[in-house]
């Protein structure tokens, strides 16, 4: 595996290169042309600076989260094959400047969700967090609100401005949309840009829905071990793969996350390990990344991830707001060392553990 953490750029970023690159074990960034929005073309000058500016830190990009997919190619609307095209050339952009790892999504309207920006832990920390009876007394417009009004002054990816005013928009045109049809219209979008991946070897990893249910009604299918090996099957290409984050399939309890790993053995192409701590199966807060700070066994899941031969890009993911830090929440640089510290103990043990056998 290939530790990193994630980079939002200069222009976004409270955290700097120069800060990431001492960070034991991490020689690279996942990161994104964050100004350029879902839909348009990402040049190659525009990825050439990215690269240059990650490069003269003495780092290298490992993979871009995310390559944003449009809301008309997810409903399936009219303009969908402009759409399309336009995320062909981006990703053949990108596998003529070398990079060859893309993360994106596929849900509706909402990036990832949570109620809480800033819970507060017994320890002082504070951290996101998720209670389903918040979401269930809120109008979906309102949310953008609340998560905007808490950012520490940043702009969250997934909940920037401009997605804000077409909320009410965009529920319309999911009016109608099953899971079948997201289905199908992922199916569409992947068929069309499998053959721009194998040119380029560029990894397409799915990130997984977060929460993964359906919130506000809308479909999501990104959130179990039945529907991934599905998406898997349906476009059944290596390059056909999987971002595996612990945070957002372990929001389900029913999903059993080493069981997951295993399934999909060679599929993952990058990996997001993150602890939860609930308080009831539908209200939980992000904990440190250690095991005995959440409910997960962090242990088996990089277990899980050695032995199925995992040899991809891995990286901390949100972190708790520690030590008087102001940064965009989760994405500090405190808590996100020592979770990529932790999980570097718990790879070179497994590592040697399995080697004295
Ligand atoms: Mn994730």
């Amino acid at each position: 595996m290939q530790m990193t953490l994630r980079y939002y750029g200069k222009n976004f970023d409270t955290v700097t290169l120069q800060q990431i690159r001492q960070i034991p074990g991490v020689k690279s960034v996942i990161t994104t042309l964050y100004d350029v929005p879902a839909g348009m073309t990402w040049t190659r000058e525009k990825i050439r600076a990215l690269k240059k500016e990650v490069e003269d830190a003495g780092l290298t990009i490992a993979g871009i989260e995310s390559v944003n997919v449009h809301e008309e190619i997810k409903y399936g609307g009219k303009d969908r094959d402009r759409y399309i095209d336009n995320y062909i050339t981006s990703l053949e952009n990108l596998g003529k400047e070398d990079i060859h790892l893309v993360c994106y999504n596929f849900m509706p309207v909402f990036d990832w969700t949570r109620t809480e920006l800033a819970r507060l832990r017994p320890d002082g920390s504070t951290v996101l967090a998720y209670t389903q009876k918040a979401v269930d007394d809120l109008l979906p417009e309102k949310m953008f609100e609340s998560i905007a009004g808490d950012m520490n002054g940043t702009v969250m990816p997934g909940w920037e401005p401009e997605r804000l005013k077409k909320v009410k928009e965009l529920f319309e045109c999911y009016k109608g949309v099953t899971e079948e049809d997201l289905f199908a219209n992922l199916k569409y979008f992947l068929e069309k840009i499998m053959p721009v991946c194998n040119e380029y070897d560029i990894k397409m990893a799915i990130h997984p829905d977060d929460p993964a249910w359906s919130v506000f009604g809308l479909p999501r299918i990104i959130i179990n071990e039945e529907n991934i090996l599905r998406m898997m099957k349906m476009v059944d290409d290596p390059h056909n793969g999987v971002t595996f984050c612990s945070g957002s399939y372990g929001t389900n309890l029913n999903n059993d996350l080493p069981h997951m790993i295993r399934a999909l053995k060679g599929r993952i192409h990058f990996a997001h390990v993150r602890n939860l701590k609930f308080n009831s199966p539908d209200d939980f807060e992000e904990a440190a990344h250690l095991s005995s700070d959440g409910s997960f066994d962090m242990y088996e899941i990089v277990k899980a991830l050695y032995e199925t031969g995992f040899d991809g890009p891995i990286r901390p993911d949100h972190g708790r707001m520690i030590w008087g830090e102001k940064a965009m929440p989760g994405y500090g640089l405190y808590d996100r060392a020592l979770g990529a510290a932790y999980i570097n103990g718990l790879w070179e043990a497994v590592e040697k553990g399995s080697q004295r056998k």
